[in-house]
């Protein structure tokens, strides 16, 4: 396709980037919080504790600024639900609703609108205790939470998001120690959908509560997508794709918009005797809700294969790649993407295909809610040059000026992450910041914020609304 008509962004655009709560925060037992499933887990490599991390929850107003500096227009930030509600049930602490107000109003006085993610990987431990997602009460926690949350900052927060990839929950939870299969399960993928159940019932409570509440906000999903490419152009490698592709990405989708369960999928559990239990009702709850965005994060994309039906499975497979189903799909290596010093494939034009795909199926704006370059950075004498980040952004900001020229819609960008944080599996060597924070795995050092090569470019790209993507004099 010709690039002739190139269209500019949106004067409106979303320039920005995102953080978790348990990732950046630190003071993960201060003031009145609870522990979350994220304090009792195995943490990653090198990571002393989560007590430190950024320190974001002590320095939110000099990271605020420095996000300010650089021109965001949107800040993508979780709130602690153990921060909220310490047991995730019962009683509020006001200490939690204190802190969250600070971090908004500091957002909105930088001229910076807020998005808020209500759930990222941090089931309070108090209900992780009682069964998590595979207690079907856990729609009703989930919805108390909301209700506090829209309560206590629906009158400034006008852009909400649910759960974060809640699909990498379902098909990878036990291994970020976020999905509590209980001991003794004889059917692992039948509990894992009915978790999955469980939190799409959640999301869908949510999202018609936030539209009855708060009727100026918006809110949506924030699944991690990324398009399943086959390896050939075998037949049965197309298939396989589809069926990957509907269990990795479109089942969550299709769900949240239009309130369906994805027939391959459904076939898929059918197969394997592990269709989640549905009480009469739900489907119809499903179908009444509506997300008015589609938040998405974006990192690569994934190869599959068809799987010969005798293949035996052996050790732990890559589930979001594609793993191993036999019968179905297997992972394949894609030769045509480079990788990552962390070994995750580089595919901007992924970007721009996964943008078009899902546009086409759904219809409705989006808002990438998660990219970025995860890297060994090194600080030195007060810099920090990652121009491998410069480039892995221009890339991807290209392939979304190429979408949005496609006709589709976009919000905003917003690359994970604003400052340095503790990586869900690698510590905090793995660095997707715009601001390094001076801290090692064993979370020592001083904590002081620098600013990135990457930090004056993006700023550069922000002032020219993506205009200019030239890299610094
Ligand atoms: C996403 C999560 C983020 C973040 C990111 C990078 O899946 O939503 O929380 O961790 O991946 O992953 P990692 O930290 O493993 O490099």
């Amino acid at each position: 396709m010709l690039d002739k008509n190139l269209k500019p962004f949106p004067d409106d655009f979303f320039w920005g980037a995102s953080t978790s709560a348990y990732q950046v925060e630190g003071a993960n037992l201060t003031d009145g919080k609870g522990p979350s499933c994220q304090d009792v887990k195995e943490l990653p490599a090198g990571t002393a504790s989560l007590d430190i991390c950024a320190d974001h929850y002590h320095r939110y107003k000099e990271d605020i600024a420095l996000m300010s500096e650089m021109g965001f227009k949107m800040y993508r930030f979780s709130i602690a639900w153990t921060r909220i509600l310490p047991n995730g049930t019962g009683e509020v602490n006001q200490a939690g609703i204190d802190h969250y107000n600070d971090v908004i109003n500091c957002c909105l006085e930088h001229g910076i609108t807020p998005l808020v993610t209500m759930f990222h990987f941090d089931m309070p431990d108090a209900l992780d205790k009682r069964g998590s997602w595979g207690n079907r009460e856990s729609v009703d926690w989930f919805v108390n939470y909301a209700k506090v949350l829209f309560q206590s900052f629906g009158d400034r927060v006008k852009y909400w998001l649910t759960i974060n990839e809640q699909n990498m929950l379902t098909l990878v939870g036990p291994v970020i120690g976020t999905m509590h299969i209980p001991e003794g399960c004889t059917n692992v993928l039948k509990e894992t959908y009915q978790q999955n159940h469980h939190m799409l019932l959640a999301q869908a409570k949510a999202m018609q509560l936030c539209h009855q509440m708060l009727p100026d906000a918006k809110i949506g999903p924030a699944p991690n997508i990324s398009l399943v490419y086959p390896a050939s152009c075998k037949p049965e490698d197309i298939q396989a794709s589809q069926e990957f592709n509907a269990i990795r990405n479109w089942v969550y989708l299709d769900m949240a918009v239009y309130g369906i369960y994805n027939n391959l999928v459904w076939r898929f559990l059918e197969e394997h005797d592990a269709t989640p239990d549905i009480v009469p009702g739900d489907m119809d709850i499903m179908k009444a809700a509506h997300p008015d965005f589609i938040g998405f994060n974006y990192y690569s994309t994934a190869t599959v294969q068809k799987c010969p039906a005798d293949f035996a499975v052996e050790g732990e497979a890559d589930q979001q790649k594609g793993g191993a189903e036999a019968g179905y799909f297997m992972n394949a290596a894609n030769p045509n993407l480079p990788k990552t010093e962390f070994g995750w494939e580089i595919d901007p034009m992924g970007y721009r295909n996964t943008m078009r795909e899902m546009y086409s199926r759904y219809h409705l704006p989006m808002i990438t809610t998660e990219n970025g370059l995860g890297a060994y950075d090194t600080l030195e004498d007060g810099k920090v040059h990652d121009q491998y980040r410069i480039n892995y952004l221009r890339d991807h900001i290209q392939q979304l000026r190429l979408a949005i020229s496609d006709g589709v819609q976009m919000m905003g960008y917003l690359p994970w992450s604003a400052l340095d944080l503790v990586s869900t599996h690698e510590g905090i060597r793995k660095r997707y910041g715009f601001i390094y924070v001076d801290t090692t795995d064993e979370q020592v050092g001083t904590l002081d914020r620098y600013r990135k090569d990457s930090f004056f470019w993006y700023k550069k790209v922000i002032a020219t609304n993506g205009q200019d993507l030239s890299d610094l004099a």
